[in-house]
């Protein structure tokens, strides 16, 4: 069902500080820049490598708001590994099949996520304690 990962979320304080930190110390390049309303957060994609299916990233993230998912994430735990990511070929097939094992899905059903892509957010609890996001990247002209 999982393609690859797509990126790993980071949630930071700072979002200008933590790209110079991560483009300096692993020689990585912003690709995308974006302000998610919806998701609560202002966000940075630093572009790892390319694969079947799409690419992979480091996703920084500041928060919007202390009351967005990553402002209570910050205040609780502070900065570091927010989520991860996998790629699928259908965000709604996974969905679907995922949640017919019982994980409880965040999402009822996809949200915009960065570079055009569909996402939906399976609960932590029921991954292990792992914040899980399923990204159906943008079709490729
Ligand atoms: N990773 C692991 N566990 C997490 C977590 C995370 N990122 N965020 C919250 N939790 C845990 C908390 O530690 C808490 O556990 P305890 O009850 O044991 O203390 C529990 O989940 C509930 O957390 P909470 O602080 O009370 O927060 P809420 O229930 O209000 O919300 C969650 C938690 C996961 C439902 C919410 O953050 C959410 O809907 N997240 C998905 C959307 C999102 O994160 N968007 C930002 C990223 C955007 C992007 O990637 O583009
Ligand atoms: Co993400």
């Amino acid at each position: 069902m999982f393609m690859r990962i797509d990126h790993i979320g980071i949630a930071c304080r700072d979002l200008e500080e933590k790209i110079e930190l991560f483009s300096r110390t692993f020689e990585l390049t912003v690709v995308a820049r974006e302000v998610n309303e919806e998701q609560g957060v202002k966000e940075a994609m630093l572009h790892i490598a390319d694969g079947e299916g799409g690419g992979s990233y480091i996703q920084l993230l500041e928060p919007l708001s202390d009351d967005s998912p990553v402002g209570k994430f910050l205040a609780k735990r502070g900065e570091g590994v927010h989520h991860v990511a996998f790629g699928v070929p259908d965000v709604e097939e996974a969905m679907a099949t995922i949640g017919e094992k019982g994980v409880r899905l965040l999402d009822e059903r996809p949200r915009h996520g960065s570079m055009g892509s569909q996402i939906a957010f399976l609960h932590p609890k029921d991954v292990g304690g792992m914040l899980t996001e399923l990204v159906q990247a943008a079709k490729q002209d």
